[in-house]
């Protein structure tokens, strides 16, 4: 009998953006497993509830700060259902890498669903990024946007329930657990 799905979630982006901020956020600091001691990869896992009779389980696959180490990659993408592409909105050079973290995922994942985020919202009077550049790039890669912050919790529940609907409904990488 089918009892819910799991879902492994990647959150991509230059170091220093929130990526584990976010992700401690979301997952209140529940800290599962260093996985893979030697590299660095933690996972955290949460339920989210979609309202679709069955419970999703989403585990997030954290770098622990090894985010250019090349021997991860393989591992760290091998199965990814979707993502997040995380810049930091004060920090320009972060946006201008989001295309090659794109690039990457597609490499390694193919198509899977990723959403566009812009963290440090709670910092926008130090934005280094303009709202037109934002909406330009999720635009060119047809995926959705958000701003959050790690450090308020602004929208961090809801642009990972958001994740997890869209990879449930475009029914990549799931598995019946
Ligand atoms: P990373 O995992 O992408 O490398 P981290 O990023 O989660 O380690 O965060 C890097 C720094 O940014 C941390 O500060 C963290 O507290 C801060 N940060 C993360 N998210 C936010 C946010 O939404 N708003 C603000 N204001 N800061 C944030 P330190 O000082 O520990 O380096
Ligand atoms: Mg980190």
């Amino acid at each position: 009998m089918t009892e819910g799905y799991l879902f492994k979630v990647i959150v991509v982006g230059d170091a220093g953006v929130g990526k584990t901020s976010l992700t401690i956020r979301f997952a209140h600091g529940y800290f599962i497993d260093s996985y893979l001691m030697t590299i660095g990869v933690d996972l955290y896992t949460k339920n989210v509830d979609l309202g679709i009779g069955k419970p999703i389980k989403l585990q997030i696959w954290d770098t622990g700060g090894q985010e250019r180490f090349k021997k991860l990659r393989p591992l760290y993408y091998k199965g990814a259902a979707g993502g997040l592409l995380v810049y930091d909105i004060t920090n320009k050079n972060s946006f201008k890498h989001v295309k090659n973290w794109f690039n990457e995922v597609q490499r390694y994942c193919g198509r899977i669903p990723l959403i566009l985020v812009g963290n440090k919202v709670d910092l926008i009077k130090d934005r280094k990024v303009s709202v037109a550049e934002e909406k330009r790039l999720a635009e060119s890669f047809k995926i959705p946007h958000y701003r959050t912050s790690a450090k308020t919790g602004e929208n961090v529940n809801d642009v990972f329930l958001k994740l997890a609907k869209f990879i449930y409904e475009t029914s990549i990488g799931g598995k019946n657990i």
